[in-house]
């Protein structure tokens, strides 16, 4: 539509999200306590905010949640003083504790996704970002591992308003299971998880064999990846499987999850992707100038998630490679942050960052043959 890029070309901002409530909220949960603030002050200590259009955040309300979870669910998560039946009955233990201001981050989280959604659709934007958002294990009626709020089905499901085709594409180590599900008898959403897949491994689910049911057929796409998961296999995957698919289904906007549990630097040690890595995924994404919402997601390495979140917002501000590795860590960071990059002799970007750790990639050429021909396959019965 030219109409749409002529606006876009005019404007020449995407949106993101940074708000200093929400960086606080978002940042106080157990699972990645502080990040959202580090990410937000690193993005603003080097004023890459600037090339952005800040996106007010509107907290969501009961009845926007209810699109999604249930009923009781959200009763469960905003009201305080629940029995631990109750509780337990709705995953808020574990991985999922109830904890003060849940409530408040539960609306902010779905809002910021919801308010990135809603910018989009007004047409002034190609690509809108939410690193608070990617919340992808929430289920209907329960928290699941570290999300209390399923924002990524609740944002695909306002977007669906607008957009005919939506092709959601998760990145994170962990397989994008809740949003899978809610959408896997729908032809009108494509799933494409990329995840590592093995035994006792959280969730469980994301097999190759799944590939969406009835009316959804071949519109859930399960890349199930083993240990080592470097940035030539990452890029091969997206070249072979995850641009197959969109060539074919055509979608007609764009949703990415871009998990940083992957990165070779993170603790679970599974995969080995570097910073640039997977911040090129966001501009090979970006290049299709689709409407676009990025979304956060995993990440246990506080700094390493921060840069390379960092990396794909200069990405999406239209810097290069080159560019974005000349940046330096910024002085003016706060001092509660700048102490977290003490380790790393206050660099920016370093070797392991840059280029991953020495680590089989036990993708071999032959399992990734099977993938693609399984879903070279399934991508020859799509239809645009
Ligand atoms: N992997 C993993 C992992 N680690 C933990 C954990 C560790 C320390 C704690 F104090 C509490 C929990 N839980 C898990 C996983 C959930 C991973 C969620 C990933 C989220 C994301 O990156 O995709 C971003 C949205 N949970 C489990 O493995 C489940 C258990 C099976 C084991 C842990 N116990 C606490 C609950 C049951
Ligand atoms: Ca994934
Ligand atoms: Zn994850």
């Amino acid at each position: 539509d030219t109409s749409f890029e002529t606006v876009q070309y005019t404007v020449g901002m995407p949106g993101i999200c940074i708000h200093p409530l929400a960086s606080k909220v978002c940042s106080g949960r157990p699972s990645n306590e502080g990040r959202a603030a580090l990410v937000d002050s690193l993005l603003v200590a080097l004023q890459l905010h600037k090339s952005y259009k800040l996106i007010p955040i509107t907290p969501a309300t009961a009845a926007e949640l209810q699109r999604y979870h249930s009923l009781e669910y959200v009763s469960a998560v905003l009201k305080k003083g629940q029995s631990e039946k109750t509780l337990d009955k709705m995953g808020l233990i574990h991985d999922c504790p109830i904890f003060p201001g849940l409530d408040a981050y539960v609306k902010l989280v779905a809002g910021s996704t919801l308010s990135c959604a809603r910018q989009l659709m007004s047409g002034q934007h190609q690509l809108c970002i939410n690193w608070y958002g990617g919340r992808h294990h929430g289920k209907r009626s329960a928290a699941s591992g570290f999300c209390y709020v399923n924002d990524v089905v609740l944002g695909i499901q306002e977007m669906r308003k607008q957009y005919q085709k939506i092709m959601y594409i998760d990145v994170d180590l962990h397989h994008g299971d809740a949003v899978s599900a809610a959408f896997l008898h729908s032809k009108n959403v494509l799933c494409v998880s990329l995840h590592h897949y093995d035994t006792g491994f959280f969730p469980g689910t994301g097999a190759l064999s799944d590939c969406g049911s009835g009316p959804g057929e071949y519109h859930t796409a399960n890349v199930p990846l083993r240990k080592g998961f470097g940035d030539q296999s990452l890029d091969r995957v997206f070249h072979s499987i995850v641009e197959g698919y969109y060539e074919a289904y055509q979608p007609t906007a764009v949703v990415l999850l871009l998990g940083c549990d992957g990165l070779a630097t993170d603790e679970h040690k599974k995969w080995n992707l570097s910073v640039p890595g997977l911040g090129e995924i966001v501009r090979k994404v970006a290049s299709w100038k689709k409407p676009t919402l990025v979304l956060g997601g995993g990440g246990y390495n506080h700094t390493d998630t921060a840069r390379c979140w960092t990396y794909s917002t200069a990405v999406c501000s239209g810097m290069t490679k080159e560019e974005i590795l000349a940046l330096e860590l910024p002085s003016k960071l706060s001092e509660k942050h700048l102490v977290q990059f003490e380790t790393d002799g206050y660099t920016l970007w370093n070797d392991e960052n840059l280029r991953g750790r020495t680590m089989v990639d036990e993708n071999d050429d032959e399992y990734l043959k099977e993938l693609e021909s399984t879903h070279q396959e399934r991508i020859g019965k799509l239809r645009p």
